[in-house]
């Protein structure tokens, strides 16, 4: 059940796509005993000018949720700050992350969700200053709040993803494994890539095109120079089963001449300051005017630009750099250097140096520039600060509702940098720039069952890490994980290491674990548009299907994956193995090199398996069917009729296989059910299987 409750005058953020009445909350102060009748739950709210919500947890208490979001599965013990952020070195310590996602579950007695529908500054204290207390809080007291009560926290995250509209649909080939890199500079940097891979027959899709196929960086321009006959580029890649992906971001050059400028100003599309000029913020092109996607008219401008790409024969893009990221904005710079001037007389003192350093480091991304603009709703004004969790989410949005009219019913790859909720239903994301870290391979691991809470399915990490060297057992290892991300893409950052499976020791291994992926395709994207469709999620916590084991509650490193499997991957260095629990007895998948698999089952219980660098684990629950595609190198030249299907099997066994054109939208697909009888004794299954 879910009560909807307004406080103030909420943004209207459209995360929601329900019809639900809500009811109205005047400023008050609810104790914890007066709350128990309105929320169904002992909350206290206090809400004036400013907000907050308190609930007692007791300690067996696991919260769930907050998707894009730092350290763990339970976010218990920690504070977590909803304000997008463009920080690419997000070690522990970091509150706020990329994307906003104000959706917890309690998982007590009672167990109930919470979604803040509020696009400023919110704040989850989760035991973080007091250890059984959760506070959640904001400075303004305009908000939705959601409060869904069910019977345990998988219940409530599918009224959650009921109430906010199915997720978004990429299409098949998204599924492939994909490259990219920030330095690929020309056409035949790009091509290179596709050589290398294309020859050792290693699989892959797509390959990405970052900021430097623009013509200084502008938006829906290409490098002529660099990127020459660019139509006919586009074909002779697509001959090749590949697709190319160019970033678009959310600045716009400002630069006389450019159309997209031009228009931009004419049309009034533009983020304006207080006194009505448009705001100006540096980033990549230089000085840049951000478009105001709060207003339609912008969304439907900028959404018809990408039209300049795809027809040009572009189906995928990724919309970077709108948190909004800002390196600097004019009164930054203003204010920055009058202050420098005052210091140039004074000795230069330790105060005077650290003040000097603090001066230039705080240009970037500096949230007092957050108060210099604004947005235009309805003809009202709106400071940016306010709602700054939107913006990234609206040039989606814009992106997103464009291509249903630009490209009709095919679909189009899209995912994002920065979200909110209500962004899912538009595009996918990626995680942002992480690091060549063992910690941010255990973080990819951690975050995927949150995100999917959130209605975030189409996603994943830059695999090998975006900043910082790359090692080939790191690289080697979160692939392995990665096999199993919808979005399957390693990227990384210029001036670091090379990391494209060729640039790195032993080839075969990196050719080995994406050939594994392509095998697993037809059931990943089975399983993934049955959980878009059903409102499920593809990642879950072990505690999710196994709720009376009291050994699985604290698991954050194995999770359960689509309709029957468990992963463990390994995220140490040096690693032979890993510790893994067995919540029941299993059959354990070890694909080992080339097309080659081993299967045996194991008991329920803990286990130490060895699990080489190039191995992956995967752990198939009785009675659950999983599909084998025959090898391929990419997903165009894919069987997807074909099967080696693996059960261990005590008793029947079904699965419902669901396949699709992979391009139609909306999804035109067929369910196939497989079923196998009830054995003799108990045994593996191993059966080659054609759909029809
Ligand atoms: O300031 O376009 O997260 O994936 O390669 C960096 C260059 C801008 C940040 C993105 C990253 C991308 C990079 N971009």
């Amino acid at each position: 059940m879910i009560t909807k409750y307004c406080f103030g005058t909420p943004f209207e953020t459209e995360a929601v796509t329900a019809n639900l009445n809500s009811i109205a909350v005047t400023p008050f102060d609810l104790t914890k005993e007066s709350s128990k009748d309105m929320f169904h739950c002992p909350i206290s709210i206090k809400s004036d000018d400013n907000f907050s919500l308190e609930y007692e947890m007791e300690d067996n208490v696991i919260v769930y949720g907050l998707g894009e979001a730092n350290r763990g599965i339970n976010k218990r013990g920690y504070q977590y700050i909803s304000y997008c952020a463009d920080d690419p070195n997000h070690t522990e310590n970091k509150f706020s992350l990329y994307g906003a996602h104000n959706f917890i579950i309690i998982d007590g007695n009672p167990c109930f969700g919470l979604f803040l529908d509020y696009p400023g500054k919110l704040t989850f204290d989760i035991g973080y200053s007091f250890h059984s207390k959760l506070r959640i809080f904001s400075e303004d007291s305009n908000l939705y709040l959601y409060v869904i009560s069910g019977t345990n926290p998988y219940d409530i995250v599918k009224q959650f993803r009921e109430l906010i509209g199915e997720s978004y649909l990429p299409p098949l080939w998204a599924f492939g494994y994909q490259q990219s890199r920030w330095g690929y500079q020309t056409a035949q940097d790009i091509r290179t890539v596709a050589d290398e891979y294309q020859k050792r027959g290693i699989g892959l899709d797509a390959i990405y095109m970052d900021i430097d196929y623009m013509e200084r960086y502008k938006d829906f321009t290409i490098d002529e120079e660099k990127f020459p006959n660019f139509s006919e580029f586009v074909a002779e890649m697509k001959n090749r089963n590949l697709h190319l992906i160019p970033i678009i971001d959310a600045g716009v050059k400002i630069e006389d001449g450019y159309s997209v400028y031009e228009e931009g100003v004419a049309g009034d599309y533009f983020c304006k300051r207080e006194d009505g000029t448009n705001f100006i913020a540096g980033v990549w092109p230089g000085d840049t005017h951000f478009p105001d996607f709060f207003k339609k008219e912008t969304r439907d401008w900028f959404g018809n630009k990408y039209q300049y790409l795809l027809e040009k024969g572009i189906d995928g893009f990724w919309n970077d750099m709108n948190e909004p990221a800002i390196f600097y904005s004019k009164e930054g710079l203003e204010n920055t250097f009058a202050e420098i001037k005052k210091l140039e007389n004074r000795e230069l003192d330790l105060t005077n140096f650290f003040y000097l350093k603090h001066l230039v480091d705080s240009l970037q991304n500096n949230e007092e520039d957050h108060k210099r603009f604004y947005h235009e709703v309805d003809g009202v004004k709106i400071r940016h600060d306010k709602v700054h969790n939107l913006y990234g989410y609206y040039m989606t949005r814009a992106a997103g509702e464009a291509f249903l009219k630009l490209s009709e019913s095919k679909r189009i790859l899209l995912f994002s940098r920065s979200s909110y909720i209500g962004m899912h239903r538009y595009g996918g994301i990626w995680t942002g720039d992480n690091q060549s870290w063992w910690s941010h391979l255990l973080l990819n691991i951690k975050m995927m069952p949150s995100l999917n809470m959130c209605g975030f399915l189409y996603s994943g990490a830059d695999l090998g890490g975006f900043g910082s060297d790359v090692t080939r057992d790191l690289m080697l290892r979160w692939l392995a994980f990665g096999i199993f991300t919808p979005l399957m893409r390693n990227h990384s950052a210029i001036g670091t290491r090379n990391q494209e499976c060729y640039e790195l020791e032993s080839t075969e291994e990196f050719k080995h674990l994406i050939g594994i992926r392509y095998r697993l395709i037809p059931y990943l994207y089975s399983e993934f548009v049955k959980a878009v469709k059903n409102n499920e999620m593809l990642f879950r916590p072990l505690a999710f299907d196994y709720p009376n084991d009291t050994q699985v509650r604290r698991i954050e490193d194995q999770l359960m994956l689509g309709d029957g499997l468990m992963i463990a991957p390994v995220y140490t260095q040096n690693a032979t193995g890993r510790y893994v629990y067995l919540p029941e007895d299993m059959l354990y998948l070890k694909f080992t090199k080339g097309s080659d698999y081993s299967m045996e089952v194991l008991t329920k219980g803990h286990h130490y398996l060895l699990v080489g660098l190039s191995e992956v684990p995967l752990f198939v629950k009785p009675n659950h069917i999983v599909l084998l595609a025959n090898p391929a190198q990419n997903t165009a030249t894919l069987n997807r009729k074909n099967f080696t299907l693996l059960c261990y099997l005590t008793k029947e066994a079904s699965y419902e296989f669901y396949e699709d054109d992979g391009i139609t939208l909306p999804a035109n697909g067929t369910t196939t059910n497989l079923s196998i009888d009830c054995p003799d004794t108990a045994r593996i299954v191993t059966s080659e299987f054609v759909i029809n």
